[in-house]
């Protein structure tokens, strides 16, 4: 839990409201639904935090309050949750221009590139976001890192399943990603399949990539690897919630 502290009028009197984790989602998800307008095409992302801006969209369809919305869902779990709510679906085939997607991320750094893919989802949520015209994101500011795998956790690289243990090989034995380690992601006692039928290899690295760009070329080069959750200057503004309230970054 995160502490929220709001100033009452009068003397010095703090009040301190406590947020969940998925309270402070919500607020950076609803405030990114600002920015959507009646017939829009929406990229719809996939994960935690922008569940709750499709269920956001989903509720203002149902009122009436936006209409002619079309959603292009960045994965099989988005499109079940979008057509329950009854929000129109299309895919880029049909829609290839969209002017607004709503996702979250795993990693923001102070240059708005970002690390994206631990919900599996990566492929999809770039395709989808390098077609739309403006690309939002929304985290809670646990999300935050100074430079890029500086977390921790997972980097996703999404490789087709032949040979994937030659893949896994060869990524880890690029300079440009140097000292990581790899590890195929599992599903309980199974590799973990995304929704394009491929496997994930998530790369943990000890220090901050050194150099993004570099390591994003050198990752994609490679025969058999099919995208990487590196989304290098790719958003066009970061909604952050935190203790401090919600800010808005953009370039
Ligand atoms: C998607 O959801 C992914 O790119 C990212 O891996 C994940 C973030 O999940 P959450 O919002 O649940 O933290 O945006």
């Amino acid at each position: 839990r995160v502490q929220v502290a709001s100033m009452t009028s009068g003397p010095v009197a703090q009040v301190a409201k406590t947020l969940t984790q998925d309270e402070l989602k919500k607020l950076a998800a609803d405030k990114a639904v600002e920015y959507v307008k009646s017939g829009m095409v929406l990229g719809l992302g996939t994960g935690s935090t922008a569940a709750f801006a499709v269920a956001k969209i989903g509720e203002l369809l149902k009122e009436g309050k936006l209409t002619n919305i079309i959603g292009v869902p960045t994965s099989k779990r988005t499109a079940e949750q979008a057509e329950s709510l009854g929000i129109p679906l299309s895919v880029l085939d049909d829609h290839p221009k969209i002017d607004l997607a709503i996702d979250g991320a795993d990693e923001v750094d102070p240059d708005l590139n970002l690390v994206k893919g631990r919900g599996g989802a990566l492929l999809r949520e770039k395709m989808v976001e390098a077609a739309s015209a403006k690309f939002v994101v929304i985290v809670d500011e646990t999300k935050l890192v100074d430079g890029l795998g500086g977390s921790g956790l997972a980097m996703p690289v999404e490789v087709v399943q032949f040979c994937w243990k030659y893949n896994a090989e060869r990524l880890k034995n690029l300079p440009e990603v140097a000292g990581c380690e790899v590890q195929l992601r599992m599903d309980g006692d199974k590799p973990y399949v995304t929704d394009n039928s491929n496997y994930i290899i998530d790369l943990y690295f000890k220090d901050p990539i050194k150099d993004a760009n570099a390591a994003a070329k050198a990752i994609s080069s490679l025969e058999g690897v099919v995208d990487h959750g590196l989304f290098l200057n790719m958003a066009t503004a970061v909604i952050i919630a935190g203790s401090d309230g919600v800010s808005v970054k953009s370039k």
